[in-house]
């Protein structure tokens, strides 16, 4: 992958203060090698260029769309409803609510217009990622084989952490 490969996935957040949850997803689509490309736009502050984004996205080549926001987070609602492309929604927590506001916002679609709502957070933000990839290895084998290094890897680091717990057992 450079800097020249076209995008599969779009990750929108709807403020930079969203951006250090969201580049967790960033970061884990640049582990597995894909192409991406992170923008900050607003349902509520730029309806325009959010509606443009959407509604170009998949002409563009983009596969899948993570979209992150906070507070009255009806970001991905309005993306998912002017494009065909599987959209996977990240709540965000910027109120004193903490998050609860958001995910309601996200998950609570009207029949019609799914979201793929996850965790909120950094977990939510990991995962939204992960599940972009499930996504694409339906068609890349090559992804599912990495996807399942990945969770032999997970797997692994558990068994590590419970062999130092039993060593930290005998010292009680
Ligand atoms: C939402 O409002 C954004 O996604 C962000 O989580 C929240 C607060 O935005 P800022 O006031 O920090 O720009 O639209």
């Amino acid at each position: 992958m450079n800097a020249a490969t076209p995008p599969l996935v779009g990750i929108l957040m709807g403020s930079d203060s969203d951006f250090d949850v969201m580049r967790e997803a960033g970061r884990v689509l640049k582990a597995f090698d894909i192409a991406f490309e992170m923008l900050v736009t607003s349902a509520h502050r730029t309806p325009e260029r959010t509606h443009q984004y959407a509604i170009r996205a998949r002409e563009r080549g983009l596969q899948v769309l993570i979209v992150g926001a906070g507070a009255a987070a009806h970001l991905a609602g309005v993306v998912a409803a002017v494009t065909p492309l599987p959209v996977i929604g990240v709540p965000l927590s910027a109120t004193g609510l903490q998050g609860m506001d958001a995910l309601l916002a996200t998950v609570q679609m009207p029949g019609g217009i799914p979201v793929a709502t996850m965790a909120i957070g950094k977990a939510g933000a990991t995962n939204a990622a992960l599940y972009a990839i499930r996504i694409l290895a339906l068609t890349r084998p090559d992804l599912a084989d990495r996807l399942n290094a990945y969770h032999l890897d997970m797997a692994r680091s558990v068994e590590k952490k419970n062999q130092l717990l039993q060593e930290r057992l005998a010292d009680l």
